[in-house]
């Protein structure tokens, strides 16, 4: 830059174009080491120094020698881009003790044939890494539906009840529907709603005696009950169906306890649960397939009361976890009166619907023979619904079926519910 300024100055624009893009750099290094210096009498730009060693330049080229620099000129230079910083790393390799041309594998198990060929002795062993994970044990891996299936079952099992056998997915419209006072024209009684059999269709052994009180008490009525005044086909009773609730089993096993009492002569008090699939012919979406594993609770007792079926249902969700429940009026064929469940979920925070619930109606009930002060309350619910809250997951595609990922099984967490 100096040096493109003539002893007499010269105009800054010519000085300028003469210097270009990098002049702008020097022009201002120059000015502040004034060397140059702009007489704005003369509106020139004059030097102030004859000569100039140009530092700069002797420091890039101390520098490229592999001289080194203070941080300050460092920094400075850096910041004209002048000089980048390069971290260059060497390494010093020198022969080790255990040096050899060809790498030998540490042993890692003493082998029979070392201890017969006495190589032990020499050979090198792998150092023990007692801090290694270790490889995960290959043993099965439970899926959180069964986990939280288990931690219903304790819960159970904890207030006394027993649990009925669900091995019957296929059942018959007597014990799904017709037992539990459901009317033969009920909606959820078309294929629209449940999976009908083809083979076997129909279902050929019904307790003749029980089919026909039940029979009459859907055409006439009888226990207080004007019935439903239709004419009953035994045809749609035999249909055979995949059970749409695990409420099939609990008919089964209280028309099963009223012949145990006849027989006994005496009454003894139940509480019994189901957990087991069931089956709905319903649009499938992210929360519904057409099976879900359905949850049940009922006690069956002399005398008992709706207040009864509510602290009882309190006691159970209080034992999910979900002490604050409130319950909103509903309707089942087969309950009255009923009432939904809802349970408040500190962790979603806010209210969310639990389940169903209700009182046997007595057209259920008496025709099986159960002694006529006896009231069954019950319950239910899904696991599902539960599965999906604890482990995060909102769609139920991601939860149970063939698009289930794997890894998910493998590394869900264990099942806290209730604590
Ligand atoms: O499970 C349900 N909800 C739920 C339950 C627990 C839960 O816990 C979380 C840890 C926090 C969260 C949610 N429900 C029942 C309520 C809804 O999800 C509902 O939309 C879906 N229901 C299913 C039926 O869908 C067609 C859940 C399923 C259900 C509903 C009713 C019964 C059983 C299962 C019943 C009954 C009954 C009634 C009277 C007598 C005997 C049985």
């Amino acid at each position: 830059m100096v040096a493109a300024v003539p002893a007499e100055g010269i105009p800054l624009k010519e000085l300028q174009a003469a210097t270009g893009e990098a002049g702008k750099v020097g022009f201002k290094q120059a000015m502040q080491q004034k060397w140059i210096a702009m007489d704005k009498a003369a509106g020139l730009v004059v030097r102030k120094v004859d000569s100039v060693e140009d530092t700069t330049q002797a420091v890039l080229r101390a520098i490229h020698g592999g001289g080194a620099v203070d941080d300050k000129t460092a920094a400075a230079l850096k910041k004209r881009k002048l000089v980048k910083q390069e971290v260059v790393r060497t390494y010093k390799v020198t022969k080790g003790p255990k040096f050899a041309l060809q790498l030998k594998k540490a042993a890692t198990d003493l082998t029979h044939d070392m201890l017969r060929d006495g190589s032990w002795r020499t050979d090198e062993f792998k150092q023990y890494n007692f801090n290694s994970l270790g490889i995960l044990p290959a043993g099965g891996h439970l899926h959180p539906l069964l986990k939280v299936r288990t931690q219903y079952r304790k819960i159970f099992v904890q207030m006394g009840f027993e649990e009925m056998p669900t091995n019957k997915y296929v059942e018959s419209s007597f014990w799904n529907f017709d037992a539990l006072f459901q009317p033969q024209q009920h909606p959820a009684r078309d294929a629209h709603d449940t999976f009908f059999l083809t083979n076997p269709a129909t279902c050929n052994e019904c307790p003749e005696e029980y089919l026909a009180r039940v029979k009459d008490v859907h055409e006439n009525g009888g226990y207080g009950s004007v019935g439903y005044r239709y004419m009953w086909k035994r045809s749609e009773a035999n249909k055979n169906l995949l059970r749409t609730h695990t409420t099939a089993v609990s008919s089964r096993m209280l028309e099963k306890l009223a012949r145990q009492t006849e027989a006994q002569g005496f009454w003894e008090p139940k509480r019994y649960f189901s957990v087991d699939r069931v089956f709905r012919n319903e649009t499938v979406d992210k929360t519904h397939l057409a099976e879900f594993h359905q949850v049940e609770g009922l006690v069956a007792d002399k005398g008992l009361t709706l207040g009864d079926l509510i602290g009882t249902i309190k006691q159970f969700f209080t034992r999910l976890g979900m002490p604050d429940v409130r319950f909103k009026p509903a309707y089942n064929p087969y309950t009255e009166p009923s009432m939904e469940i809802f349970a408040y979920h500190a962790g979603l925070g806010k209210w969310v619907e639990v389940g169903n619930s209700g009182m046997f109606r007595p057209e259920m009930l008496q025709p099986m023979g159960l002694p006529e002060d006896v009231n069954v309350i019950a319950w239910g619910l899904s696991v599902e619904r539960p599965t999906m809250v604890l482990y995060g997951i909102n769609n139920i595609r991601d939860l149970f079926g063939h698009k289930v990922d794997l890894q998910m099984i493998k590394t869900n967490p264990i099942c806290r519910l209730g604590f």
